[in-house]
């Protein structure tokens, strides 16, 4: 997806505006999006854009790892 398109997601499933994507905030939109964040499992996303390992997804983990 696009850069734009990324962010538009990140603030979807960043619900108190933190900044952060926490894992209870992914798992809240994986139980009305089927799992999943435009195809990609949620773990898989975890993996994939917490980038320093604090469990937590910044936006430019997200973006890089989608856009
Ligand atoms: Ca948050």
């Amino acid at each position: 997806m696009t850069q734009a398109e990324a962010e538009a997601v990140f603030a979807e499933i960043d619900t108190d505006g933190s900044g952060e994507i926490r894992l209870s905030e992914l798992r809240d939109y994986g139980k009305t999006h089927g799992g999943s964040v435009d195809g990609v499992k949620l773990a898989d996303l975890v993996r994939g854009a917490d980038t320093d390992g604090d469990r937590r997804i910044s936006l430019s983990g997200f973006t890089s790892y989608f856009a």
